[in-house]
């Protein structure tokens, strides 16, 4: 039996119960948030009687062997820390971390104490995404030279995450982080990133919609391209829309999960939806989905004693690419984020 605490209780952690509920072998046997009420909401609904409001504490009293953090990111240094002093197993909400230099430490920490520390970086586990990584990692469209990962919506994501309105960054650091994420999973790390950005919506502070183009050290050329500001029927959240051409082919994933490779002058198409899991609702599906996906991930590499694939060392890169491109837009010139 896997035993893990949960540290806070918002808006996104119930997807994160109900994954952990749904996996055999694993049982969640503390929960933490510094807000009473919410601690005991979810305390209640998810029948989870140890109920802290101090992390220290409730690592302090352990009886667990890892812990799952689901809080913002400004809190996530100390407690991937204290995760580490107390030898456990750590799964990260992102963004993992405020810095690149907090996140090397983050990822230091937890190596020193001979544990696995994951991010939770979900979207490239996301079954129809997934679907493309696996067709393009087994070849069916030969090499790619070209690819295209676009999420544009203008869904209300302010209502759930109010704190998305308040920071002085949105859309790169909150949305664009796994969109770069899935772009490295499909064609490898970036030598260069250029990129723009602008605020359409005039009631939150930071940008909602970033342009960034990609040279990847493979020789590939991507565009990364989200926006909280389109406004287009049908509304396509929490959809990425992915398009890769290669030497044998094209590949597209399109609006309602439809991916189609052609090839040799043939078309075959076919719906990659993900199901609709009890406990999930549409849009959200999608994303509540690939929790309970990456979930299983981390325990099956704790099991082998293999890493994970978005491993805190692999997030360093998709971090720096965050940071190469908020500083590409800000310098009007394009990164290497080799030099953060
Ligand atoms: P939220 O603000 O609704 O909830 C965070 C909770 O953490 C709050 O209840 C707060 O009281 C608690 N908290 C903060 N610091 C704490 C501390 N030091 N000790 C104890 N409790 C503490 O936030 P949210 O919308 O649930 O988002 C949480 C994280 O999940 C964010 O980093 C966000 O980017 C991420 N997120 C990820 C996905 C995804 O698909 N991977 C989707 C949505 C949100
Ligand atoms: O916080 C974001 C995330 O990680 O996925 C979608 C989201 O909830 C809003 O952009």
């Amino acid at each position: 039996m896997l035993r893990i605490a949960l540290v806070g209780c918002g808006f996104f952690a119930q997807n994160q119960l109900h994954g952990w509920e749904d996996l055999d072998g694993i049982e969640v046997v503390a929960l933490c948030d510094r807000d009473r009420a919410r601690l005991d909401a979810m305390g209640d609904a998810f029948r989870i009687a140890r109920r802290y409001t101090d992390a220290a504490e409730m690592f302090a009293d352990g009886g667990f062997d890892a812990v799952d953090i689901a809080t913002t990111v400004s809190s996530h240094r100390a407690l991937v820390e204290m995760a580490a002093d107390a030898g456990l197993h750590v799964i990260c909400q992102k963004p993992f971390a405020q810095t690149l230099t907090d996140a090397r430490h983050m990822v230091e920490a937890v190596e020193r104490a001979g544990k696995t520390l994951m991010v939770h970086e979900n979207f490239r586990w996301q079954l129809p995404v997934r679907a493309v990584i696996e067709a393009l990692r087994g070849g069916a469209i030969g090499t790619p030279f070209f690819g295209r990962v676009s999420f544009r919506s203008a869904y209300d994501v302010f209502s759930g995450q109010p704190y998305l309105a308040e920071g002085e960054r949105f859309i790169i650091e909150d949305l664009g982080i796994h969109i770069l994420d899935i772009s490295r999973a499909l064609f490898g790390d970036v030598d260069r990133i250029t990129a723009t950005t602008r605020r359409v919506n005039p009631r939150i502070r930071g940008e909602d919609v970033a342009t960034m183009l990609l040279s990847h050290a493979s020789g590939v050329t991507s565009v990364v391209d989200c926006s909280y500001a389109t406004r287009r029927m049908p509304e396509t959240f929490p959809e990425t829309l992915i398009e890769i051409d290669g030497t044998g082919g094209v590949l597209r994933l399109d609006v309602g999960y439809r991916l189609t490779i052609q090839k040799d002058g043939g078309t075959e198409s076919r719906d990659v939806s993900p199901p609709l899991l009890p406990w999930a609702e549409k849009p959200w599906h999608n994303i509540q989905e690939s929790v309970a996906i990456i979930q299983r991930h981390f325990t099956e590499c704790l099991r082998a004693g293999t890493q994970p694939e978005t491993s805190g060392r692999d997030n360093l890169q998709t971090l720096a690419l965050v940071e190469a491109a908020y500083r590409s837009a800000a310098e009007a010139r394009s990164v290497d984020p080799g030099e953060l």
